[in-house]
């Protein structure tokens, strides 16, 4: 390969020869630049440079490699002409940033799932604790995930002898060490180096179950490459419009051992998450930039709206580039669900239902199950929680037959941060719950340990709260264990959750320019 200087790469900056480095590596993008799902401008601005550390996050480290032709792989960076030190002008908030990373309490100073949410929300850049923390709307819909749980409350059993307790359970069929998987949230390299490989090692080390989700940072074959032998992976779809591909991707994970397929049916479109989209008018120091009228740009669009609306060219943030063109379809409907099940073996579940008249039709279609699910309160704002749906699809699936059925499986996710909130949800008929945000924050906080440590956590309250609770296995747990009573109120008192709500950042309104 041949050696290339840094002056020579700087003189093709235009859109008539655009030249970038990554990791490295030459290329020549002129040709391709039209095509960019993120448009062509995100590129032209590290045209002639080193566009590494925009690209990382977003893409699959072979994307480029993978879609750009071979004879447009230039060669590499001579690294004799590459500058020894590099002076980049470091914020006050950067440089507080930087400190708190270093400041961060030991691992064992650790003591609940908020602990890493709060120090995430320090240590992270502005942009990606925006796009992490972001709901949509007036963020309901997010609290209500939380404020749900605070409204079941526990109905103990006593002198049950509960020295032994085994909180170990099947999931679609396959062994896990929790009542809990690790659902899948998008972009793991904005927060940490390693992405989603700190929940795969973390998760191979204790038999949890991970669900790879579509839009992870890392390549696909990357997590499944870095999962110990007998690993249980799921993988959440995102079923893109050119239905070739996702036949191609879906058949790919099952022949790599992927165990069962959750198709994401709440986002036909993505919500407006208002936090991710004011980004927009921050710079990478959370300082309020002044904008000029760019053509060609939307000033509405945050990072994932960015990346998901492949259909315009023009819906591009300053900073983040597109993975992917297409791959969320509002086209798809019931009528596509034969055609899945044509293609996979896999079980296969819907992710983001919320009615039991849903419920039923994934029962009748002959699926695997569904997870309740309001996509962590970032599509539908003042949809119901998951935990208050559950309640209303048990019975209704009861009406098809005995309950539990092993056949179908009824899943919740969204706002789950105790094990008290996980043994709620099994009680009321869950077969296991989903955890993304808190898993994801763990890793940011603390890489792989982080999420070690989760899960221990996740592990000590479930011993205690079992215990507490007269439950010695998950199949103990009934739903006269909880007092469901006042989960279908919306109004009415309950003790604010402060832990959470010390964390929570509050929606912020349109700021003025900086004279
Ligand atoms: O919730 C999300 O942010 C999400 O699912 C998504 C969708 C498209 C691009 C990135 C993330």
């Amino acid at each position: 390969m041949s050696l290339i200087s840094t002056h020579t790469i700087a003189e093709h900056a235009t859109a008539s020869s655009c030249w970038i480095i990554v990791h490295g590596k030459v290329y020549d993008v002129t040709d391709f630049l039209p095509e960019h799902p993120g448009g062509s401008k995100i590129i032209l601005k590290y045209a002639g440079a080193d566009a590494t550390e925009a690209y990382d996050p977003i893409h699959p480290p072979d994307a480029i490699t993978t879609h750009l032709p071979k004879e447009k792989h230039l060669g590499v960076v001579d690294p004799n002409t590459v500058a020894k030190v590099v002076h980049k002008e470091v914020t006050a908030e950067e440089k507080i940033r930087q400190e708190l990373i270093v400041a961060r309490p030991s691992l064992d100073e650790i003591v609940n799932l908020h602990d890493f949410e709060a120090i995430a929300k320090a240590i992270l850049s502005p942009k990606a604790w925006a796009y992490y923390s972001s709901a949509s709307d007036d963020e309901i819909t997010i609290r209500e995930n939380r404020a749900a749980y605070q409204r079941i409350w526990f109905r103990p059993r006593i002198l049950r002898d509960v020295s032994v307790v085994d909180w170990s359970t099947t999931i679609l069929g396959q062994r896990s060490s929790l009542p809990v998987y690790i659902s899948a949230t998008a972009l793991g390299k904005l927060g940490h180096p390693d992405g989603e490989l700190n929940l795969t090692r973390a998760a191979g080390k204790h038999g949890v179950i991970q669900m790879i989700p579509t839009l992870a940072s890392c390549a696909f074959d990357e997590i499944v490459d870095a999962a110990v032998p007998g690993q249980v992976q799921f993988l959440q779809l995102y079923v893109n419009r050119d239905r070739e591909i996702t036949r191609k991707y879906v058949q790919h994970a099952e022949k790599r051992g992927v165990k069962g397929l959750f198709i994401t049916v709440d986002a036909p479109q993505l919500g407006r998450r208002e936090k991710d989209m004011r980004m927009k008018f921050v710079d990478e120091s959370g300082v309020a930039k002044v904008q000029e009228n760019q053509s060609g740009i939307r000033k509405d669009e945050g990072v994932a709206r960015a990346i998901s609306v492949g259909a315009s060219k023009s819906y591009v943030t300053d900073h983040i580039e597109c993975i992917n063109q297409s791959f969320i379809d509002p086209s798809l409907s019931w009528k596509d669900i034969p055609w899945f099940k044509s293609i996979t073996n896999m079980p296969i579940v819907l992710k983001g239902v919320a009615t039991p008249e849903d419920a039923l039709m994934a029962y009748d279609y002959g699926l695997a199950g569904i997870v309740l699910s309001n996509h962590g309160g970032r599509q539908l704002d003042t949809a119901r929680s998951g935990i208050e749906n559950l309640i209303e699809v048990v019975a209704a699936l009861k009406t098809r037959g005995p309950w539990p059925n092993p056949k179908f499986e009824v899943f919740v996710d969204g706002g789950v941060r105790r094990a008290s909130d996980v043994l709620k949800a099994i009680a009321l008929g869950a077969s296991a719950v989903g955890v993304g945000r808190a898993f994801m924050y763990s890793f940011c906080a603390y890489g792989q340990e982080g999420v070690e440590k989760a899960f221990e956590i996740i592990q000590d309250e479930l011993m205690m709260n079992m215990r507490l609770l007269g439950a010695r296995t998950i199949d103990e747990l009934s739903p006269e264990m909880v007092d469901a009573n006042a989960l279908h109120s919306h109004v009415g008192l309950t003790p604010p959750d402060n832990l959470y709500n010390t964390i929570y950042q509050p929606l912020a309104l349109a700021q003025f320019k900086t004279r």
